[in-house]
């Protein structure tokens, strides 16, 4: 599928120092390259039923942010993401809203490609409708009933039966290992609230997912290896992941609301389907919330991209204010947030147009913005290098322009 148009981004002379990432499975900053000359990374996409809204936006800016400080250290970088644009909360939406979901979904991708592009955020090598996935997320989840990590439940009001992953037959790897694991208690109700089923009958275990759902009357449907039906969730990031990217994928990120069971099952899931763990690193950033309160689609306390930009906010101050907060960390967004970051943006407009200061300096601020990125996406701290230089009277060159520009994604002047 058609991603949205990239950035351009400078050349700058000479290279960053290799990123290092928080991973959610060891609990350690890690190379996740592995010293390797390619990253490969996959970012959960948006299920597409409603506007962007400022959790998202920081979510692949994090994502945007780890892309550029890899190609400044020399790596080529392949990076693939999907979009759910099949699943419950968007059948749902659509149904409410009397609309065909497929227009739904198809609208809000395409306002979703608007916003990333009016950030500037990288697209994706490969962005992967799951719609056009179906076949080849089916014949994996036939290999997995084969190899008898799948099971079926019976289904008396479908075609067939839907079919479960067993959580409890052993893989090599499970991804998110001891570090993230959790109680049972807190598992079966993550699992609960985000998607899953606990308590349907039939499970061998109340935490196995859905692998594919069979086709319930006046609900979307394919004919597959499996009979007609549409894939769980969690299979359709292992699948897109392994195809396009080749696995283990070095990153695989999304929100920390994905961590389980998303990222746990779709981890397993691989494990299952190549032997291989999915990733040597699973990313995650922090949910940030507005009126005191994660924000979300469910919810409707957004604040979407695409308001600010109505408001007339200027792309860069909402891309400046975001890159202002650790990605990791959890955060509220308050209204001041766009007006300090319009303040610390045109100083630093200024302050590139003005042309005065010691051009000597200008080399080490670079090579600080860069080290700050590098380490595990320090851009608070890149954002107090530039404010640093700003006011310490550095000459603002064109390489710092070019560097802001390249790693921050933010062009002054
Ligand atoms: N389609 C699935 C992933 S396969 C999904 O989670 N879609 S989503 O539209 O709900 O979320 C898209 C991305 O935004 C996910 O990585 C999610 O973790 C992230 N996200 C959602 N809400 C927030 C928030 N309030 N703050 C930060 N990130 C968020
Ligand atoms: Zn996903």
């Amino acid at each position: 599928m058609r991603a949205w148009e990239a950035p351009s981004v400078p050349d700058v002379g000479g290279t960053g120092p290799r990123p290092v990432v928080h991973d959610t499975a060891t609990g350690k900053p890690v190379d996740p390259t592995r010293g390797d000359d390619r990253a490969a990374l996959y970012v959960c996409g948006i299920t597409p039923y409603d506007a962007t809204h400022l959790g998202h936006a920081a979510t692949y800016l994090a994502f945007d942010t780890l892309g550029r400080a890899w190609r400044d250290a020399g790596l080529d970088v392949e990076y693939a993401q999907n979009t759910t644009d099949v699943d419950d909360p968007l059948l749902e939406r659509a149904t409410r809203d009397g609309v065909d979901w497929q227009e739904l979904a198809a609208s809000q991708i395409d306002l979703f490609r608007r916003d990333m592009e009016a950030l500037r955020i990288l697209p994706p090598d490969d962005y992967v409708a799951v719609t056009d996935e179906v076949e080849r997320i089916a014949e994996a989840v036939a290999f997995l009933q084969k190899t008898g990590y799948a099971y079926s439940v019976p289904t008396p009001d479908a075609a067939g039966d839907d079919l479960y992953f067993d959580v409890n037959r052993p893989t090599e790897s499970w991804a998110l290992g001891d570090e993230s694991r959790m109680d049972r208690e807190t598992m079966l109700a993550l699992s609960a609230e985000r998607g899953g089923d606990p308590d349907r009958a039939g499970k061998r275990d109340p935490l196995d997912p859905l692998l594919w759902r069979a086709a319930r009357a006046g609900e979307p449907r394919w004919e597959t290896v499996l009979g007609e039906g549409r894939p769980g969730w969690h299979i359709e990031c292992s699948v897109i992941a392994g195809d396009r990217l080749g696995l283990p994928i070095s990153v695989q990120g999304g929100g920390s609301d994905l961590v389980f069971p998303h990222h746990e099952m779709s981890a397993g899931h691989a494990a299952a389907l190549a032997h291989q763990p999915l990733a040597h690193a699973y990313v995650h950033t922090g949910m940030i919330a507005y009126q005191g309160e994660k924000i979300s689609k469910s919810l409707g306390n957004l604040v979407t991209v695409r308001g600010l930009l109505d408001d007339g906010a200027d792309p860069r101050a909402i891309r400046l204010a975001l890159l202002s907060h650790r990605y990791s960390d959890e955060w509220e967004w308050f209204d001041a947030e766009l007006s300090s970051a319009i303040r610390r943006l045109a100083a630093w407009d200024s302050w590139a147009t003005a042309g005065a200061g010691h051009a000597d300096d200008a080399d080490d601020v670079i090579a600080r913005i860069r080290a700050r990125v590098a380490d595990d996406l320090d851009t608070p701290g890149a954002v107090a290098a530039v404010d640093t230089a700003v006011a310490g009277g550095t000459r603002c060159t064109p390489e710092l322009v070019d560097l802001v520009d390249a790693l921050l994604g933010i062009r002054i002047g």
